[in-house]
């Protein structure tokens, strides 16, 4: 087995290399990072989320982030590796991170729509949703950020099969999406906050989504917003746009952050990261390693206010 060394960051990594990555990575730090499999995929490619966190007897308040939910946007599964590797190398070095680490557990799913990612490697770079069939519609496929139990379908969503934007012919018809319901839901007391990783446009994205209605928390889940975004300019100069999904991006119905929140995880944010628009889904290999670096400051700012509220 290949050892974590051989793991490039900074690079796209195909599926399989993401899963030799999580297995590796998680036997060679077994002190600090474990691994489970959450469930299967439609065409039966594990989901694996690491958990991250130093050993307690005690459960601790968590941390729940996911990337690559849409198959395309793969700037996104890049970061979540970045973020393990960070993590683990920062660990006793970084106060930051030594403390929140060992006061919480973070949980990462580098991958959520496995068999689209796979996809856009193999056959179509531009895919966006998930790889199901159903019989009656010749179109596969359902869009995983449209089909959470969120205001299902009610707007900015589609109930055509062949639309990108298809919300699936039931809340959480996906396996991907009652996966990550499933075990979210099981541990929902234990998450203070859900982080979900997409791109582009440069936005930092809270509750809601399905409604223009301002969420109970909308005060504070601005604040920080913009505290995190600050953060995350403070780099490279890079700006964010921080706001509720409806008026800052478009009204969407049935997004995991949405859903998340009013199952009672407070701290819900949809990250959309590089670029705005010059190279869009096709953001070059060379931009991985200072988003990704900008990107830490802004989740790094987003944990440290949560593990003291
Ligand atoms: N953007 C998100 C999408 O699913 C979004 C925007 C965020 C919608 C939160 C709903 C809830 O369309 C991208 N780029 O996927
Ligand atoms: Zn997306």
């Amino acid at each position: 087995r290949p050892s974590p060394r051989a793991h490039s960051y900074t690079k796209y990594n195909s599926f399989d290399k993401v899963q030799s990555w999580i297995a590796s990575i998680s036997t060679s730090n077994s002190d600090l990072i474990s691994k489970q499999t959450i469930g299967k995929s439609y065409e039966g490619r594990p989901m694996t989320v690491l958990k991250l966190g130093k050993k307690s007897s005690s459960t601790k308040p968590a941390i729940f982030m996911d990337c690559g939910i849409h198959a395309r946007e793969w700037i996104s599964p890049a970061f979540c590796q970045w973020f393990v590797k960070e993590a683990l190398s920062t660990y006793g070095s970084d106060s930051q991170m030594t403390s929140l680490l060992n006061e919480m557990d973070v949980y990462v799913l580098p991958v959520f729509n496995v068999d689209g990612y796979d996809f856009t490697h193999n056959s179509n770079r531009m895919w966006r949703k998930t790889r199901s069939r159903k019989s009656g519609s010749s179109c596969i496929g359902a869009d995983p950020n449209r089909n959470f139990d969120a205001g299902w379908c009610s707007m900015g969503a589609s109930n055509n099969p062949c639309s990108d934007t298809f919300c699936g012919y039931s809340p959480e018809s996906e396996i991907e999406v009652q996966n990550v319901a499933n075990f979210i839901r099981k541990n929902r007391s234990v998450f203070k906050a859900y982080l979900t990783v997409h791109s582009y446009s440069q936005l930092l994205l809270f509750p809601y989504s399905y409604s223009y209605q301002l969420a109970a928390d909308h005060s504070e889940l601005m604040k920080v917003a913009e505290g995190a975004s600050a953060a995350l300019r403070s780099l490279y100069g890079t700006r964010y746009t921080s706001g509720p999904g409806a008026t800052t991006i478009y009204p969407a119905a049935g997004g995991s952050d949405d859903w998340a929140y009013d199952l009672g995880v407070k701290y819900s944010y949809t990250f959309e990261l590089r670029d705005t628009g010059r190279y869009g889904f096709l953001l070059p290999e060379s931009q991985i390693k200072p988003t990704c670096e900008e990107t830490m400051l802004a989740v790094k700012y987003i944990a440290a206010y949560v593990q003291k509220n």
